[in-house]
């Protein structure tokens, strides 16, 4: 076995099964099959499987524990969810904090509350993390990689380790910190299988494995299918008038039953590539029976959840982005029975 490891996700490189991860042909190949695959053919052979535990991860983080974290984390998450989780497994360490995918935010989207939210959600935790510094960036930020540098440089850091969750953005982060692709960045959660020590001048980045997180839907629907759901940017919200009861199905992943007691606006920021479909509220069921065959995604068990509305509410479901309903009614929202739908008070 060669101590060698895969340029792209960190796995130990190996030339005895072709089934086994970090399998290469000849030994002076620097990418294992998996992220030749992945790079060249976009293949999602072997994805499926989660192959890196969080207590895996923990150990690499346990590794690097006296260097500064960059903890990434999708704005999304920090805005519409609880993030206190994974903010407890950093305590006691120095954080530069990075909210990443801020291109998917709606445009207009107010700076003052996004300063405002995460101001709130850092605060609670200033006795625990020595937050370093909060950075705001996206894919679409040419400036970033030189600010982040000044940021190491303000604080006399010359190494960072780079962690957050499966699918945050870290190894695309990386590459856009060193101008290339060198690592595998994909659409599918879990990609980076192991800690990348990488060398950028007098800098040391150290990419790793994302944690797992079981509040995704991507953790849940087959990798082919998660491209559905993937934005590359900001979603066009769909909008709907409604003044009797109605019921909106996204596939087999979200039905929204609404019943307006005023008229009632539904705005969806989703995928434009999730299809909504709607009926009668009082057909809905019929519907999703004659249909279920058909939904390329779904699920075998579902949960309602009953919520009453008035004036705006906004309700956020990780992995598949978040609608607003303005009036005043009830809506049911049936969900795979793993998945959280989060009613947010953050407005947008
Ligand atoms: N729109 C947008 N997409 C992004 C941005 N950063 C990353 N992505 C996308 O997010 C997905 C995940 O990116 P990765 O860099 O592989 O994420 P990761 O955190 O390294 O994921 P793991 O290795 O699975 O832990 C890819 O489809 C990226 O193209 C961003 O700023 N904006
Ligand atoms: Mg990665």
């Amino acid at each position: 076995m060669s101590e060698r490891k895969c340029k792209g996700c960190g796995i130990p490189l190996q030339s005895e099964d072709p089934k086994a991860y970090g399998y290469i042909r000849k030994d002076d190949q620097a990418y294992c099959q998996r992220c030749y695959r992945l790079i060249h053919y976009g293949e999602r052979k072997d994805l499926g499987k989660r192959y890196v535990k969080n207590k895996d991860v923990l150990d690499i983080y346990e590794k690097y524990s006296s260097d500064v974290i960059v903890l990434v984390i999708d704005v999304y998450e920090v805005l519409f969810s609880d993030i206190s989780d994974i903010l407890e497994r950093f305590d006691g360490h120095r954080v530069i904090f990075v909210l990443s995918k801020c291109d998917l935010l709606p445009e207009d989207f107010s700076q003052d509350i996004l300063q405002e939210r995460v101001t709130a959600v850092l605060k609670k935790y200033a006795g625990h993390i020595e937050i370093v510094d909060l950075l705001l960036t996206s894919s679409k930020d040419p400036g970033f990689p030189s600010f982040f540098k000044s940021v190491l440089d303000d604080h006399k850091l010359k190494k960072a380790v780079f962690a957050g969750r499966a699918n945050a953005g870290k190894s695309s982060l990386i590459n856009r910190l060193l101008g290339n692709d060198d690592l595998t960045v994909s659409r599918y959660p879990g990609t980076t299988l192991s800690d990348v020590v990488i060398k950028d001048r007098e800098y040391t980045y150290i990419d790793t494995p994302g944690l797992y997180d079981p509040e995704n839907i991507l953790s849940y629907i087959p990798l082919e299918k998660a491209e559905l759901l993937t934005l590359s940017r900001s979603p066009r919200p769909r909008n709907f008038q409604i003044y009797e009861p109605q019921s909106y199905f996204m596939e087999g992943l979200l039905r929204i039953d609404v019943f307006p007691k005023k008229a009632s606006t539904l705005i969806i920021h989703m995928s434009p590539l999730l299809e909504v479909h709607r009926t009668k509220a009082e057909n809905a069921d019929r519907y999703f029976d004659r249909n279920k065959k058909d939904l390329s995604l779904k699920f075998d068990t579902y949960s309602e959840t009953k919520k009453r509305y008035k004036g705006t509410s906004i309700f956020y479901i990780k992995g598949l982005g978040l609608f607003r309903i303005v009036g005043e009614g009830e809506i049911r929202l049936y969900t795979y029975d793993k998945m959280k739908v989060i009613q947010s008070e953050v407005f947008i």
